[in-house]
């Protein structure tokens, strides 16, 4: 898969590859990032990019033509098809579905917006979607597009060990994950839970499959409302619940 990020910024996007996962799938060839800067292509003796917005106000807005020439670099240097994906507060909440579909590209161009925003008519002409990080403001999309790259990255087939990819089963897709613990078995007063050192199978998937529905249903009940439990998922949920209001500390709160 390549990437080619179109940003003011381009320091501060590429450490994203060099670390962890990334850095190893680059390492195998898994992936390439390209990096752009639309100064290049900006006008004046300060390669300016952005100039006043219509109709008066705060703030400079990312002007068309330096955009679009540095999008006409992405797609000229190389012959596959490019997705154009622009990072933006006005986008869509970013969710694991998107990545997903993200990393079955051969080709992504990440449009990064600094000052104000971007001149919509690029946004028409040349971008595909626009997605955000959530509903918080930061200083441009540098950092959401290095979010887009790393959950791309860890898709890549080979970019991961078995371990993880068992993990991405449907079985546990749309809960939050268990708890987990590693030695000492006791530290700073805090047992691990008996059942993780029983050593039976079984009995250990179950506390965890428990603790996961418990987990979800206390902190984000919006992601266990968009689920169908089953028979045994219900039993395990009212399990915890029952445990939960027979114990007195309740770290997240109480109903
Ligand atoms: C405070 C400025 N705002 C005035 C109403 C608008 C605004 C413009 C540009 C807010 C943020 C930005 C820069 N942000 C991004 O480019 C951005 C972003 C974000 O701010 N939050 C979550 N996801 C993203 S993706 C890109």
């Amino acid at each position: 898969m390549r990437f080619d990020v179109v940003t003011l910024f381009p320091e501060l996007v590429r450490p994203v590859v060099e670390c962890g996962i990334a850095g190893r799938a680059a390492e195998q060839g898994l992936f390439e990032l390209h990096l752009w800067n639309p100064r290049r292509w900006g006008s004046g003796v300060h390669q300016a990019v952005d100039d006043r917005p219509y109709g008066g106000g705060p703030g400079m807005v990312m002007g068309f033509e330096p955009l679009s020439a540095a999008l006409s670099a992405v797609r000229e240097a190389d012959p596959r098809p490019v997705h154009v994906v622009a990072l933006s507060p006005q986008g869509r909440r970013l969710d694991q579905a998107a990545l997903r579909r993200f990393a079955g590209m051969p080709r992504l161009a990440l449009l990064c917006g600094r000052y104000e925003g971007i001149d919509e008519r690029l946004l028409e002409a040349e971008v595909d979607e626009e997605w955000s990080l959530g509903d918080y403001v930061l200083s441009g999309g540098e950092l959401a597009a290095m979010v887009v790259i790393d959950g791309c990255v860890r898709l890549l087939p080979g970019a991961l060990g078995h371990a993880d990819s068992a993990q991405q089963d449907s079985f546990t897709e749309g809960l939050l994950d268990c708890p987990h613990y590693t030695r000492p078995e006791v530290v700073a007063g805090r047992a691990v839970p008996q059942e993780l050192l029983t050593g039976h199978h079984a009995r250990i998937e179950r506390w965890r499959r428990r603790a996961a529905l418990g987990r979800t249903w206390e902190r984000r009940p919006d992601l266990l409302a968009e689920m169908t439990l089953g028979p045994d998922d219900a039993a395990l949920l009212d399990d915890y619940r029952t445990l939960r209001n027979r114990s007195g500390e309740h770290r997240d709160g109480d109903d």
